[in-house]
């Protein structure tokens, strides 16, 4: 009923960010598709990037997969599907017998539409018995989800929709160029400066988001926690705390005061580099209006202190009274297109469906009874994404990967791709040939986007179904019916629908009760709403103890549950429902720079590339606009190292040599060099970044590590 109809127009959206942009596919005669504007959708109101209009490209059979592969004699050769299949299975069963369970890993991605990260989840427990599970999500917003979890009791990157942002009064952008990696969004941030809002960001390089800005701080990499206590410190020190909020909403304000007021204006400008009138300009603007927001993004929360750099931003909100009120409040800017989905329905390695814990009792009994299985029998929680990648071939024997490409986007990556190479066996789902897929032993081509129907999880929390709206070319299979066929041939015959509504529903069933709860959204909802946002319970699922108003929003007149746009305007999600305060202090990087390498390096994005380029790498356009990395720095540096734009320069860490054209810039702090993450090969980025983890989310220090540049003959 709800596929797309051939040659009609389909309303779906992107395959690629957490914006989930809606669009409107139209397959023509000669078998392309089009992508035209579809103004319905709020979140983008028609507006596109670039990535989104030249979607389409990456569904041609010239750049994608058209055939399982498997290695034989060393090369990758088409093979059957049951040939590929038959291998999997074995190759994994052979695994579990010889090592035992844990010695099969899975690896999922924040790509995955809901239905499939739940069955990846269930898949790994229930078929192979396996703890080690986790996905690349850890790499991107695991840290603002542990300092959100501890603060509200419950993670939704953003706590209200995008649409509130023009009429709050002023927004903190923390390490977010969404200017280039949610391009659509901009638009929310100017009308908030057309309506006299101020913008302030927070970010080492003068970004194309960062030009919009009423005030633009550029700290050293790093050291955004300082920043975050500096501000509170000049909010107690001005008197702009609201003591009645305080009172009213929250816990362990003492402490963490406490904490914030050892964090002198002039010792966080020695820190930062951010000089006290900017600190003290920054605190008017935020707190002079009646309500303000502060939203992070990868540049505060990629760091091995991310956690805590997340809490300490959430105290400047709970002290002046910014979260769970109008229009103001604390989010973060999730990045993958179901990066919101994909950490709450089982791909995580401490996690069930609905966002429960692995270690509860309760959520075990709960999903191990949708699952028909005993809850004894599933396994505890297993290794974070970097540990499990630097236990292949050692701990972790085999390795099922689906969504990711950990050869270009995993911190030391050398180390990791050496990893990859040492495992018994390896087998990628993917849409096209992925740097980490060459590697493999078997290869599976499955359906993308425009192909398929699942449901994402935007940015906001809003549920949404993508459509499928053409046909898959013939000899391609969708990762449901991959893990179908798998579990039939692993002895699991019955709990893996291919269907992606029928997965849905038991979703719902699973997250009924829990913290994000699906169980009052059908497919239809979500056709006839545009998306509905959780939590959603259903009547019969909530104990209805009356407890939690602003979680319990009934619609009286059907009994339906309208879904939750915005959270805690009665109380937060702990179990007293106020805010909790942690007291943080400021810490440095796992890698300062020194005589030796006395460069800070930071990584992130371009508009034109996605991720590790697996997809967008494979289209003309996007290629034309960004051909390749390089290394942004600061004129006065070039000038001390001789460098040359355009020319090679060679960027060395303690993890390794990589060597891009340098670019010339005076947007970058002079004691800082940035590198785009999207390449293989000599400009591979992640060769050089530090895999010290964060000890509570253990996410990688992306954002931060030390180098020393040397300038190269071209
Ligand atoms: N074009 C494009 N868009 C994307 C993606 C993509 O790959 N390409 N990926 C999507 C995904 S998964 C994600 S997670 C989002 C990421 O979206 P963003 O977080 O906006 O992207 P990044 O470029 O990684 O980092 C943002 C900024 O952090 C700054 N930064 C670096 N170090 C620090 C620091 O120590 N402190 C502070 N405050 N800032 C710092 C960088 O200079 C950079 O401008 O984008 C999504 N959208
Ligand atoms: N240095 C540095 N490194 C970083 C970051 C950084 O800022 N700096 N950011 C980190 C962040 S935030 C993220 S999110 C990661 C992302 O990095 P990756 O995890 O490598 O993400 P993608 O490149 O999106 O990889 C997705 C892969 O899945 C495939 N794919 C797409 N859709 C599907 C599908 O439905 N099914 C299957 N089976 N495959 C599919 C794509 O073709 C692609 O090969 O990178 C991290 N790495
Ligand atoms: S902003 Fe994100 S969701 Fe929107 S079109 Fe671009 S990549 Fe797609
Ligand atoms: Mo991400």
């Amino acid at each position: 009923m709800l596929n797309g109809m051939q040659n009609s127009v389909t309303p779906t959206h992107c395959p690629y960010c957490a914006l989930q942009c809606g669009m409107n596919l139209t397959p023509a005669p000669d078998g392309t598709v089009e992508v035209t504007e579809r103004a319905d959708f709020p979140v983008n109101r028609g507006a596109l990037c670039g990535k989104g209009r030249t979607a389409p490209a990456v569904l041609s059979s010239t750049v994608r997969l058209t055939s399982p592969l498997v290695r034989s004699e060393g090369k990758l050769v088409p093979a059957s599907w049951d040939e590929a299949l038959d291998r999997i299975a074995e190759g994994l069963s052979r695994t579990r017998t010889e090592h035992g369970p844990d010695a099969c890993g899975v690896f999922g991605g924040g790509g995955l539409t809901n239905e499939k990260a739940y069955t990846l989840g269930k898949f790994a427990r229930v078929v192979l018995g396996t703890s080690q599970i986790d996905y690349n999500g850890r790499f991107c917003m695991s840290s603002a989800a542990a300092a959100g979890t501890k603060a509200f009791g419950l993670d939704r990157g953003l706590p209200f929709p995008l649409e509130d942002i023009p009429r709050t009064g002023c927004v903190i952008l923390v390490g977010s160029n969404l200017a280039e990696t949610m391009p659509p969004s901009l638009r929310f941030f100017n009308e908030l400066r057309e309506n006299g809002g101020t913008l302030i960001v927070i970010d080492p390089r003068r970004t194309k988001t960062a030009e919009q800005a009423d005030l633009h701080l550029a700290p050293r990499p790093g050291t955004d926690l300082a920043l975050a206590l500096g501000l509170l410190h000049l909010v107690v020190a001005e008197g702009r705390t609201d003591e009645e909020y305080i009172r009213e909403r929250t816990s362990g304000w003492e402490e963490a005061r406490a904490a914030a007021m050892a964090h002198w204006p002039e010792y966080v400008e020695r820190i930062t580099g951010v000089h006290v009138p900017q600190l003290r300009e920054a605190v008017r603007m935020f707190c002079e209006p009646e309500a303000a927001m502060v939203l992070t993004a990868r540049g505060p929360e990629q760091q091995s202190k991310g956690t805590d750099t997340v809490g300490a931003w959430i105290n400047l909100c709970l002290a002046t009274g910014r979260a769970g009120r109008p229009l103001s409040g604390y989010g973060c800017l999730t990045g993958q297109g179901n990066g919101q989905g994909g950490r709450e329905h089982g791909q995580k390695a401490d996690q069930l469906p609905g966002y429960r814990k692995l270690t509860d009792p309760a959520a075990r009994r709960h999903v191990a009874e949708v699952w028909g299985v005993d809850p004894d029998s599933l396994p505890g929680p297993g290794r974070s994404a970097y540990e499990l990648l630097d236990a292949l071939g050692t701990d972790i024997r085999a390795l099922l990967l689906m969504a990711s490409n950990p050869v270009v986007s995993a911190p030391r990556a050398g180390h990791i791709e050496e990893r990859i190479k040492s495992l018994d066996f390896l087998a990628v789902c993917d849409v096209v040939l992925s740097e980490t897929a060459a590697l493999a032993d078997v290869v599976l081509p499955v359906t993308q986007w425009a192909e398929e129907t699942g449901t994402m999880t935007n940015l906001e929390g809003r549920v949404l179904l993508r459509r499928q709206a053409i046909t898959p070319p013939e000899g391609i299979r969708s990762d449901l019916d991959v893990m179908h066929e798998l579990a039939d041939r692993l002895g699991v015959e019955k709990g893996f629908p291919t269907d992606a509504e029928e997965v849905f529903e038991e979703l719902r069933r699973a997250s009924a009760g829990g913290p994000a709860d699906y169980s009052g959204i059908t497919y239809r909802r979500l056709v006839e709403e545009n998306g509905v946002f959780w939590p959603c319970p259903t009547p019969a699922a909530d104990p209805g103890d009356g407890e939690d108003e602003s979680l319990d929003a009934r619609d009286d007149e059907t009994g339906v549950h309208p879904g939750t746009p915005r959270l805690f305007l009665d109380r937060f999600a702990t179990e007293d429902g106020r805010a909790r305060f942690v007291p943080v202090s400021h810490r440095a990087t796992a890698e300062e720079p020194d005589d030796e390498y006395p460069v800070f390096l930071t990584t992130g994005r371009v508009v034109a590339q996605y991720q590790s380029g697996a997809q967008t790498r494979r289209v003309d356009e996007l290629n034309a606009a960004a051909p390749g990395p390089f290394v942004e720095l600061h004129p006065r540096l070039a000038e001390r190292l001789g460098a040359k734009e355009g020319e090679p320069l060679a960027v060395v860490s303690r993890r390794g040599r990589a060597v891009a054209p340098a670019r010339i810039t005076n947007t970058i702090r002079p004691d800082t060099v940035f590198m785009p993450f999207h390449w293989y090969g000599e400009g591979r980025a992640n060769t050089l970044t530090n895999p010290a983890l964060d000890p509570t989310s253990r996410m990688p220090e992306f954002k931060a590590c030390a180098v020393r540049l040397e300038t190269v003959k071209p």
